[in-house]
């Protein structure tokens, strides 16, 4: 049973329907950070852009000039609202107020906004506002509660102010409160509030602004960094896509490019397959997806981010289906050949290669009553066996042999049921013979000295306080299952990881374990493990035998390292133990594990 964590939502939040059944929306981050695009001085941010202040700890004497020459003509707000619904996208999140204090919104809390302080001298959220009523999508507004690099009692600047001084909650009270009243009360309903890096801010605080927001917008959703857990969903980490299904409700902000603020130096674009791919991932662990796009200091939208959005657009026309008001895949595991979504008694099979003749699913319970392919409505043959030497249950869908032209990879595969899916949870040696070991899915074995280490989790662990955990509290210092479903923080030769699963047929098989570096770090290794397969053994030193070309590998870096050549003979129940002679105490992420791989020998298997 996997292990990931749950979003630990303190009441089950009322009005998610909506956004449980987009699946999919826009990010729209601009602000004055747009106007540098990336540069400060001839200095080039490192990073993302819209923290160019902070990084560069430019004097806010200095940077509100910006706005002097903040004149966005070129802005068009029906454009922008067209284009995400043309890519598929059901509602919009626009940055209101970013980290940089900089009001996007005609407020009359402070003259630092886009009225009153730029040649502009129009509210842009107007005419977005009536473009998403007019298009059907919902407007929501991201707002940054917590840091604000402008006021004196807001977080996170030590440059212009005395943090000895701050008093926050004044902040929250002359600033944060009367602005998200006026985002609430002068734009029509409201999707949502993103709030953003809760670091600094009390539960009780945080308490205070989610129901400032529900007294004025009862149906109003507040995204999981309000912080402290109290969100109407969780928030995972930037780009963040997880191994396996998450409990609970969950979005991962992510970025076409590395930069959520305008960077006119990131040519970092993700290719549109690759975006579609991770739209596929998040959808099939159940997961909304938030892509982003930053506007120039014009108002113009990058013409690369538009070109993706298009082709994600098409690819969302014939296949939107398989991704709208879906949950996960009801198996724990992911599949090679792809990703899956369910929706009620149907399972969504979606296929990354045109070239399958058959798809073959092992483990499902409930009986198949049809496949077929929805996008161009053509039936196909399926096979249903148990096998009562295994007890495994399979499914066989035979593919044509030359797939309809306009079908394109990634494509779905339709299984029609005849009630709610029911699997075997365990890790199961697929039909082609492979068994995936994913880490998620481990026992973890904490020594009793492992598990005594805590530290304190302060404040301003910007992580921490994203993923809603409480403030202040002692968290275990000891391998973990992070919400990326890997094993992390594994530093201590006393610990271990163990595996079970059911082996349908003995074979030889070649014997692959895949670590992780750590965020934005190069992949280190230099561990040495010792793994037990059954009654096989091996040690291995951990080395880079295998460059994982995951788009999900985009931030963390992950190798495979050859262990050697196992062979199994007995079928049935199975179990598989890995341990540490050696953690590299080099790698920043200690033995960082995404799974073991179990892949047949050629002729050897069955
Ligand atoms: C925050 C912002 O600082 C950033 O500018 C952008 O708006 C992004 C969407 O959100 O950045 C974060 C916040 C939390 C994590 C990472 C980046 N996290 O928890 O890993």
């Amino acid at each position: 049973m996997s292990r990931l964590p749950s979003q630990a939502l303190d009441h089950e939040a009322p009005g998610l329907g909506w956004w449980r059944e987009a699946r999919f929306g826009m990010f729209i981050h601009w602000g004055l950070y747009a106007v540098c695009a990336g540069t400060w001085k001839g200095r080039t941010v490192p990073g993302i852009g819209e923290w160019i202040m902070a990084q560069f700890k430019i004097p806010l004497a200095d940077y509100r000039t910006l706005a002097r020459s903040f004149n966005p003509e070129a802005f068009d707000a029906d454009a922008v609202v067209r284009l995400a619904k043309q890519a598929g996208m059901k509602y919009l999140v626009i940055t209101a107020k970013h980290h940089e204090g900089f009001a996007m919104w005609d407020s009359k809390v402070s003259d630092y906004n886009i009225v009153k302080a730029t040649p502009y001298g129009r509210d842009p959220m107007i005419p977005l506002a009536e473009a998403c009523r007019r298009h059907g999508i919902r407007l929501c507004f991201y707002y940054s509660q917590a840091l604000d690099w402008e006021h004196p009692d807001g977080m996170g600047n030590d440059w212009d102010f005395d943090p000895s001084k701050k008093n926050f909650q004044r902040y929250l009270d002359e600033k944060v409160k009367p602005q998200l009243t006026e985002l609430l009360t002068g734009y029509g309903p409201v999707g949502l509030i993103w709030f953003d890096t809760p670091v600094g801010i009390t539960r009780e605080q945080s308490l205070e602004v989610k129901n400032l927001v529900k007294s004025i917008q009862p149906d109003c959703l507040v995204s999981g960094r309000i912080g402290h857990g109290i969100g109407d969903y969780g928030s995972l980490g930037d780009n963040q896509i997880p191994a396996g299904r998450l409990h609970g409700d969950w979005e991962t902000p992510a970025t076409i490019n590395d930069t959520w603020g305008y960077k006119a130096g990131d040519r970092t674009w993700k290719s549109s397959d690759d975006l579609i791919r991770l739209l596929v991932d998040l959808a099939g662990k159940g997961v909304n997806y938030l892509l982003n796009i930053g506007p120039d200091a014009d108002g113009r939208v990058p013409e690369e981010s538009c070109r993706r959005l298009e082709d994600i657009g098409v690819w969302m026309q014939q296949n939107g289906s398989a991704i709208y008001g879906t949950d996960a895949n009801p198996y724990p595991y992911e599949f090679a050949w792809g990703r899956m979504t369910r929706k009620n008694d149907r399972l969504n099979l979606i296929l990354y290669r045109r070239d399958n003749p058959r798809i073959s699913l092992r483990g499902l319970k409930t009986r198949v009553l049809g496949a077929s392919l929805p996008a161009v409505g053509q039936a196909l043959a399926a096979r249903q066996d148990y096998d009562e030497r295994s007890g495994m249950h399979d499914v066989t869908v035979t593919l044509p042999d030359t797939l309809p032209g306009e079908l394109k990879a990634p494509f779905v595969v339709e299984l029609n049921l005849e009630g709610p899916p029911e699997v075997d949870e365990t890790c199961l040696q697929q039909p082609d013979h492979r068994v995936l070991l994913p880490a998620h899915m481990a026992s973890l074995n904490v020594s009793p000295e492992s598990a005594r280490r805590n530290v304190a989790v302060s404040t301003n662990d910007l992580f921490a306080a994203v993923a809603g955990e409480a403030a202040n509290e002692a968290r275990g210092d000891h391998m973990r299952i992070g919400a990326g479903g890997l094993v992390e923080n594994w530093h201590s030769e006393r610990d271990s990881l163990a595996w079970s699963f059911k082996l349908c047929d003995a074979g030889t098989f070649d014997v692959t374990l895949y670590t992780v570096a750590a965020k934005y770090k190069n992949w280190v290794g230099g561990h040495r493990v010792r793994i037990r397969i059954g009654d096989w053994h091996a040690t291995a030193e951990i080395t880079p035998d295998e460059v994982v070309n995951d788009p999900r590998a985009h931030l963390f870096a992950e190798r495979g390292t050859r262990i050697g050549i196992c062979r199994l003979e007995r079928p049935g129940a199975c179990d598989a133990e890995l341990s540490a002679e050696h953690i590299n105490p080099a790698d920043p992420a200690g033995l960082c594990i995404s799974a073991l791989s179990l892949t047949p020998v050629d002729g050897e298997a069955g």
